[in-house]
């Protein structure tokens, strides 16, 4: 067994127990009062989650284990000390609350490089199977869930096992999967926008620097951004809807694939994930219509009025939980305006911002008009020459493997049972507010 795996061990028992004594203890005591705008707007501020990995404040934004952005750029091992932080370390971190050492990062990137060996072939050609044109999250998820026949999971379950060892399997069902997502996330994105010219893993490489290069970016800006970008989308808190899909399909005790395919599913849609994507293609249709490459203020604003006239959402815009601009938001920026100041499309995101959030308080019903995660990512990656849109939420999931699949392996050493919220139909919930017709 390895080291990280009895620290776990130390570790979540004692919180297993805990999480036992309180359900036997207070299991009655009320907690929170849920009104009905609450379930009307899709569970907003029910606390109805067990998540210790990070946690999200409305105006601070988010926080990893206690950690925040800066912090974590400043705590975290770097392999240069002027670099991102690695990775590994936020994995680490999520996984035990402790920080990690150079000797911990450097053991998770060398767990990782020997299990990415371990693709079945037969995931290749099922990805061969789709057509160049099906979307790669279509073909990420497909690889997902071929690659669950080999979860060790499913097999220890088979042959029985006790139901304090689950989280054992899954952890190394986590380990293998995060291992190979940038194997496959590369491969994706070499057959469909580099004609099936592939790179193969380089085993001197970090998790995310080893990403940039099976894309075919070798130079240390990119890892850098790699770095910092699979930080940043690693987490954010257990009710998200990638997160809480994976946990919910993973509370039925299916493998630790499934569980995820089930997350990226959810992180495919344009409300979540999928608007990294779709910011890229706001912005290139606004150039194209208005026929210019760099709008003015004005155009932009008059852009923007018109989106929201056509009943279609500013993408990149607005948020479930924040209420002050995304600080994954502010990183980005911060990192753009030290690394490539003079980047085009980040002087346009840079203006966008400018005029986007009054436009949306003038519309008078949006919460937040604040811009998120996906404002900047892709023209971020776009200004680095990672310019094909549509493999933006790819990468996306393949950070948020880090901290979703984390939280996949607590919920198994807490030994969380099946969710099952109740629901009620309409009338239920009229005679609850004495509402007549
Ligand atoms: N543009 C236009 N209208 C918006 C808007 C936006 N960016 N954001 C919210 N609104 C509208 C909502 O559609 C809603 O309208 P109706 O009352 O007519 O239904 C109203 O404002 C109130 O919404 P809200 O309570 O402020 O926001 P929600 O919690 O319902 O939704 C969303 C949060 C992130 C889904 C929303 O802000 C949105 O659609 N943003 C654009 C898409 C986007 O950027 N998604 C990525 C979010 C971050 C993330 O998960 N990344 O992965």
């Amino acid at each position: 067994m390895d080291y990280i795996k009895q620290r776990l061990i130390e570790i979540g028992r004692p919180k297993a127990e805990l999480v036992r004594k309180l359900n036997k203890e207070y299991g009655d005591k009320k907690i929170q009062e849920v009104n009905l705008g609450q379930v009307m707007t899709g569970m907003k501020g029910v606390v109805s989650l067990l998540t210790c990995t990070s946690k999200l404040d409305p105006d601070e934004g988010i926080r990893f284990r206690g950690y925040s952005i800066p912090e974590l750029r400043e705590k975290l091992p770097k392999i240069n000390p002027d670099g991102e932080p690695l990775p590994e370390g936020l994995f680490f971190l999520m996984l035990t609350g402790e920080l990690p050492t150079k000797d911990d990062v450097n053991f998770i990137s060398h767990q990782w490089i020997q299990r990415a060996q371990g693709i079945p072939p037969h995931v290749y050609d099922v990805i061969n199977a789709l057509p160049k044109d099906a979307h790669p999250m279509i073909q990420f998820n497909t690889a997902i869930l071929a690659m669950s026949t080999e979860s060790q999971f499913r097999k220890a379950y088979l042959a029985g096992m006790d139901k304090k060892d689950y989280w054992g399997p899954t952890y190394e069902g986590v380990m293998d999967l995060i291992s190979r997502i940038p194997v496959i996330a590369a491969y994706i994105y070499r057959r469909v926008f580099y004609n099936e010219d592939y790179i193969d893993i380089n085993p001197n490489l970090d998790w995310a620097g080893n990403l940039a290069h099976m894309m075919g970016y070798d130079s240390e800006e990119v890892r850098r951004l790699m770095r910092l970008y699979t930080v940043i989308h690693a987490d954010h808190e257990g009710g998200n809807v990638s997160a809480h899909a994976t946990h919910l399909v993973g509370s039925a005790l299916s493998n630790p694939y499934y569980s995820f395919s089930a997350g990226m599913n959810g992180l495919a849609g344009p409300l979540h994930g999928m608007a990294n994507q779709n910011v890229m293609h706001w912005i290139s249709k606004m150039c194209r219509e208005i026929g210019v490459e760099n709008p003015s203020e004005q155009q932009i604003r008059e852009y923007a009025l018109e989106t929201l006239k056509k009943g279609q959402v500013i993408p990149g815009y607005g948020h479930a939980v924040l209420r002050k601009t995304d600080p994954r938001f502010s990183v980005q920026l911060d990192f753009a305006r030290k690394y490539i100041p003079d980047a085009p499309l980040i002087q346009l995101v840079d203006k966008i911002y400018k005029v986007v959030p009054e436009i949306l308080v003038s519309a008078g019903k949006i919460k937040n008009p604040w811009p998120n995660v996906d404002a900047i990512s892709g023209s971020l990656l776009s200004s680095y020459g990672i310019t094909e849109f549509p493999i933006y939420t790819v990468l996306f999931g393949v950070s948020r493997a880090l901290g979703v699949l984390t939280q996949l392996v607590w919920d198994r050493l807490y030994g969380l049972p099946i969710e099952r919220p109740k629901s009620q139909n309409l009338e239920w919930f009229m005679s609850q507010v004495n509402y007549q017709e």
